[in-house]
């Protein structure tokens, strides 16, 4: 895979050189290119942004530096992504799509944005554009979000370390539910013991441990992933947990008790 990344701060994309996605690059798994968006304005400042049209605070990125930027960079295979805190929300599925991709070209803004007719010109010319948000906050610029989805869709490169353990666990039907608790050696520390269940040697009681820990800790932090959970997937043991927890199947989907 290619991914290209457009940004007034290459220097903040300096961590793609290290860790998991640096060692897709060395291995050739992954081509990646930063570019700095100053290298295509034209004047003497090396000016990028402009006061807002309509007025308003702060400044907004010029439509024409992007456009011979993006011009130079697009290929015809390429899908153009900006981040934005008002994009859809990227997730693993957007990760999985992603990963499949020839070229992605990564347009990093910063001040109040990027000029909206830059998305609307390239989705126009026939450009796949997806306009993402890594979450619900505002960060101060593109770089850290480029670095969210360059880092969630390296590890799913065939090839890349990681890759044949996430598999396996999607495989084992833990989607759609947080991960249970981890723990290594020492067996005891700070007065706290590795759950017994785990050095028991018994991996059906491990098994289901695991699971109504999952189930436990979805419940109490993000509830909205319980009643998102397809009924289907769920065993007997399952939503006897689940109803421990609080939990029971209303009209084919998952609904706390009122109380
Ligand atoms: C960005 C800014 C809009 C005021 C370019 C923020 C993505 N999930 C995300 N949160 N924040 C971003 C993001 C991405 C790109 C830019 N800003 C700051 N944006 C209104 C300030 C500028």
């Amino acid at each position: 895979m290619r991914i290209d990344v457009v940004s007034i701060f290459p220097d903040y994309l300096a961590p793609l050189s290290l860790s998991l996605v640096g060692k897709a690059r060395t291995a050739g798994i992954l081509d990646v290119q930063v570019h700095d968006l100053r290298s295509w304005a034209t004047d003497r400042h090396h000016t990028v942004d402009d006061t807002p049209a309509g007025g308003g605070a702060g400044m907004v990125m010029r439509p024409d530096v992007w456009g011979a930027a993006l011009d130079d960079v697009l290929t015809p295979d390429a899908h153009l992504l900006i981040p934005t805190p008002s994009g859809t929300t990227f997730t693993q599925r957007t990760a999985e799509t992603l990963a499949t991709e020839q070229h992605l070209v990564l347009a990093c803004g910063r001040y109040e944005g990027i000029d909206a007719r830059v998305a609307e010109h390239y989705r126009a010319s026939g450009t796949r554009v997806s306009e993402i948000s890594i979450g619900d906050y505002v960060l101060g610029g593109g770089e850290a979000a480029a670095l969210v989805v360059v880092e969630a869709v390296t590890r799913l490169l065939p090839g890349v370390v990681g890759n044949p353990h996430s598999l396996v666990e999607e495989s084992h039907g833990v989607a759609g539910l947080l991960e249970y608790p981890v723990y290594t050696k020492p067996p005891a520390w700070s007065g706290l013991d590795v759950p017994e269940v785990l050095t028991s040697g018994h991996h059906r009681k491990i098994e289901r441990w695991r699971r109504d820990q999952a189930l436990t800790r979805t419940a109490a932090r993000r509830p909205d992933l319980l009643a998102a959970l397809d009924v289907a997937a769920l065993d007997k043991r399952d939503l006897a947990q689940l109803s421990e927890l609080g939990w029971v199947v209303v009209g084919g989907a998952l609904r706390p008790v009122a109380e």
